[in-house]
Formats: structure tokens, sequence, C-alpha cells
């Protein structure tokens, strides 16, 4: 899930991958912070591990246990591993935010009939486990990529208080420009874009990337500033533009001529809104 997501696998390409032994630590920047990401192994002598060590899980967050739609049987078994780390999470005095995931909610080598069977039981098993929590669930699955990345966006932003309507907004006001557009942060996760094929998951395409990458080295050595602009074009009228607000958040336009002057005037007001957005999470982080 995680290299679906954040990197730029493919979900047929998982299904080489090997189980998780005991677990694994990762860290991804997403929005100027640094996200610890701990990978729990499944499988039951790295549980009987780690969960001995309630020391591990400390300064959770966010807590993603994840549910294996297309295996019914085990889902008693999976709840008592749940309520084993509530367990945990209550010796140590923390609340995590707690996100469910019914995974594998796809067909992929499995019946569709079935499927809804196991959603219903899963629902009935699961939901009412967390009531102490501030707590959502959510049918996931790798085959659903662009899906799944915003689920963990969403996540990743349900952290900072108000930025979601923010992101919410921009989202609708890029329906209404005629120009493609691409909103991420410096390291390249995309926040929301209009262009179909820029990003595997959160991650945008490599050439975009680099060029985000080169402007903000260019932003941060040669104008010392937080905030700059760059702007490519060719003899054809196809231009591109780069805004980079407060050394976080990037916006990406690409044009194939002038904007019609509507369109002109949301792209400004976007614009503005997203040099507020960069601020909020400034404070987000300072707070
Ligand atoms: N159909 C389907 N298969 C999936 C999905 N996500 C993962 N898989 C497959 O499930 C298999 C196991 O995936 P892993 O992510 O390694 O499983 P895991 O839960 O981390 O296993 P442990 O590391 O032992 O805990 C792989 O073959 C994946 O391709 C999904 O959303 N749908
Ligand atoms: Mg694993």
């Amino acid at each position: 899930m995680y290299s679906v997501a954040f990197a730029e696998t493919s979900p047929e390409d998982t299904k080489g991958l090997s189980p998780t032994i005991l677990y694994e630590t990762r860290r991804h920047p997403f929005l100027g912070l640094q996200v610890g990401i701990f990978d729990f192994g499944g499988q039951e002598e790295y549980r009987r591990e780690y969960m001995d060590k309630p020391e591990i899980f400390r300064g959770t967050d966010i807590l993603i246990p994840i549910v294996d739609l297309h295996d019914p049987n085990n889902f008693e078994q999976a709840k008592e591993y749940i309520e084993g780390l509530l367990d945990i999470y209550r010796k140590n005095n923390e609340k995590p935010k707690i996100f469910l995931f019914l995974h594998k909610y796809d067909t992929e080598s499995y019946q569709k009939e079935l499927l809804d069977t196991n959603v219903k039981k899963a629902k009935e098993i699961f939901l009412d486990m967390f009531k102490e929590y501030e707590f959502d669930y959510m049918l996931t699955s790798i085959y659903q990529q662009d899906e799944l990345a915003k689920i963990f966006r969403d996540i990743l932003i349900s952290s900072y208080s108000n930025l979601k309507a923010h992101v919410e907004k921009a989202e609708s006001q890029l329906e209404e420009i005629k120009a493609k557009i691409i909103i991420s942060d410096v390291s390249g996760n995309v926040i929301v874009h209009n262009v179909q094929g820029v990003s595997s998951g959160l991650t945008l395409r490599g050439d975009l990337r680099d060029f985000i990458n080169s402007c903000n080295t260019v932003r941060e050595n040669i104008f010392m500033s937080d905030s700059a602009n760059f702007k490519g074009r060719n003899d054809d009228g196809k231009e591109i533009e780069l805004h980079i607000f407060k050394y976080i958040i990037t916006v990406l336009v690409m044009k194939s001529g002038e904007l019609d002057v509507e369109s002109q005037n949301k792209l400004n007001t976007l614009l503005n809104d997203m040099n507020l957005f960069a601020d909020l999470i400034i404070s987000a982080h300072t707070d």
C-alpha cells in the first residue's frame, strides 16, 4: 500500500513483495514535515514480538488498522489484534486518531458477490470498536491508486485543522480554470490537480518533479526568498509557470496560449488562496 500510494509502484508490481519482517519504518516528506511511517508485519510471530514492547507505539498520531476483505475467516483474529493495540495505547495513555481501512475492496482474483457480504460482515465486527476515539473508516484498494493517494493525503492533512476546507476549495476552483494546474508540495507530493496522467499515487511525474526541485534550489540559493515565480515558453505559445509559496507549496500552470479573462481572474484567486494555505501550514508547524 505504501509503495502504491507514496512511491511509484504499480498495483501489479506489489505481487512480488515479501512480507514485512517485524516492522519497517520509513520517512516521507509531506508539506514540509517528515512523516514517520511504521509498517507492522501481520504474521503471528512478529505480532507476538512487538506487542510485548509497548514503547514502540509511543507518540503515534495516526493509527491505520488494515483489514483484508478477501480473508473473512480471519476477521475475528484481526479484531483481537486491534483490541491488543488499543490496550497498548490505553497503557501508554495515548489516543491516536484512527482510520480503519477495509482493504482489498476490489475483485482482483475475488468474487464480487463474496466481497459485498464481507464488507457487511466487517462493518458489523469492526465499526463499533473505536467509540472512544476520533475515528473514520474507508474502503480501500491498491487497484484504485489515485483514490488511495487521496485517502492518504486527506489523512495527512487531517492533522492540520481547517486545511481540508482549503483543499476542497482548490479542487472546485481547478474545475473552472481553462489551464492545466497541479498543486503540490516542493517534494512533489500532489495535493490537487486537473490533468490526467501526471502522478502515480501522491508522487508527481519525474520531469515535473525535477523542474520543481531545480526552481526550488534557485529560489533558495539565488533569490534567497521564501517565495518565487518561474516561467518557460516556446515559439508556439506553450507556457509553463511555477509559483512557489513559502518554500512549501507549489502551483504549476501549463497553458497553450493566453487565458481568457475569467480563467485568469480565477487563477489569480487560486494563487492568493495557495499563498494563504502555505501560511496556514507554517503556523500549524510552529504550533
Ligand atoms: N486484490 C488486492 N490485493 C492486494 C491489495 N493490497 C495488497 N494486495 C496484495 O496482497 C499481497 C500482500 O501484500 P502486502 O502488502 O505485502 O501484505 P501485508 O499485509 O503487508 O503482509 P505482512 O507484511 O505479512 O503484514 C500482495 O500480493 C499484494 O499484491 C489490494 O488492495 N487488493
Ligand atoms: Mg507488510
